[in-house]
């Protein structure tokens, strides 16, 4: 029953069967699939920080940055290089090991500010942490520069399934996304990508969603499941809060399909207990954001993170350990 090769041709209806399994099944599944694949005392700790906020004129119904709607966030210009740094070293301090710098644009631009971002990837680098950015879409160009300051990660949701795709974000397509991960990939970068539930998505399109994500000729290294944070002024501001078992049902899926991917207990934890938490853990998920902000909205502190990381047994994962593989996703 339990299969140990990675496999990139999953079926939807095979990740249909997993997802729709009786949950303690799955639940022991994932935990089993985790344990052969991966040290389960550890989970990747990482730090978030908008150091380009607001504005955006994308505009993706869940998102507090885009600029169509009024939801009190201020637009800032891109952070100093010094901040950033003396952000990340405290990052570090505090047992974090990779650090995502994300920036509300629609896509990177040649200008003086993307010189400004190499040179943040490159003190980040400097640090000896794996260093992230979203930044919307690149060119192949862009993602060797970055590539050469530093970048280790870059991360760009799919965000749900090509199918609910419109009925969330009009401004670009499924196929821009898919296009932007090839372009992460052929440039030797980890790929971070995953998505959010609570959109108002169907089962269906979660599962399209995993489809997706693991289907790609190579899987993702990391796939951020964000439970939606539903803020005052988005077009989604009022939709139900997600039920921990579905984001338990989609960490376990994920972990069993993508058996070597960190799969990240994303947005959505502020609203978790610890017992929920644990329960996702159990479930597969080896990786978190931590500190008190996530890009605009709050996030458990570290202290918080620490006290829960003592009474589960569980350690930070330690960088730079994963194998980062360049392929070109289209023939
Ligand atoms: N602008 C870039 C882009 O969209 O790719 C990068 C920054 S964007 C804020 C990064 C990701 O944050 C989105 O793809 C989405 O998955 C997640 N996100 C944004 N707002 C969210 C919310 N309210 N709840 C959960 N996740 C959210
Ligand atoms: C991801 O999947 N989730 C993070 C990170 N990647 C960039 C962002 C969550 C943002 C939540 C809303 C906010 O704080 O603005
Ligand atoms: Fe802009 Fe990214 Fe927010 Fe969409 S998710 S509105 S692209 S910052």
């Amino acid at each position: 029953m339990y299969q140990d090769e990675i496999r990139t041709d999953w079926t939807k209806n095979e990740i249909a069967e997993i997802y729709n399994s009786p949950l303690l099944e799955l639940v022991y599944r994932a935990a089993t699939v985790h344990r052969n694949f991966q040290d389960t005392a550890e989970v990747q700790v990482c730090t978030l920080l908008s150091i380009k906020t607001g504005g955006c004129p994308e505009d993706c119904a869940y998102c507090p940055q885009a600029a169509r709607f009024n939801t009190g966030v201020d637009v800032q210009a891109l952070m100093k290089k010094e901040d950033v740094l003396s952000y990340a070293e405290k990052a570090r301090a505090a047992g974090s090991t990779r650090f995502c710098m994300g920036a509300a644009w629609r896509e990177v631009r040649d200008n003086r500010d993307f010189d400004r971002v190499l040179d943040m990837v490159k003190g980040v680098n400097q640090l000896g942490m794996e260093v992230c950015c979203t930044m919307g879409m690149l060119t192949e160009e862009q993602a060797a520069k970055l590539h050469e300051a530093g970048l280790y990660a870059y991360n760009h949701n799919v965000d749900t399934s090509a199918e609910h795709y419109s009925d969330i974000i009009t401004t670009r397509t499924y196929n821009d996304r898919l296009r932007t991960l090839n372009t992460v990939r052929k440039a030797g970068i980890s790929v971070c990508s995953g998505g959010i539930i609570g959109l108002g998505e169907s089962h269906e399109d979660r599962i399209g969603m995993l489809h997706t994500l693991s289907t790609l000729p190579q899987h993702p290294e990391s796939v951020p499941i964000n439970a939606l944070v539903r803020v005052k002024g988005t077009p989604l501001q009022d939709n139900p809060k997600v039920d921990i078992w579905d984001m338990v049902k989609m960490i376990a899926t994920a972990r069993i399909i993508m058996p070597k991917t960190m799969v990240r207990l994303s947005a959505g934890r502020t609203e978790m207990t610890i017992a929920e938490q644990a329960f996702c853990f159990m479930a597969g998920a080896n990786s978190i954001f931590a500190g008190d902000k996530l890009l605009t909205t709050p996030n458990p502190s570290f202290d918080e993170d620490k006290a829960m990381f003592e009474l589960l047994g569980l350690k930070p994962r330690v960088a730079f350990k994963e194998e980062v593989k360049s392929v070109d996703l289209v023939a």
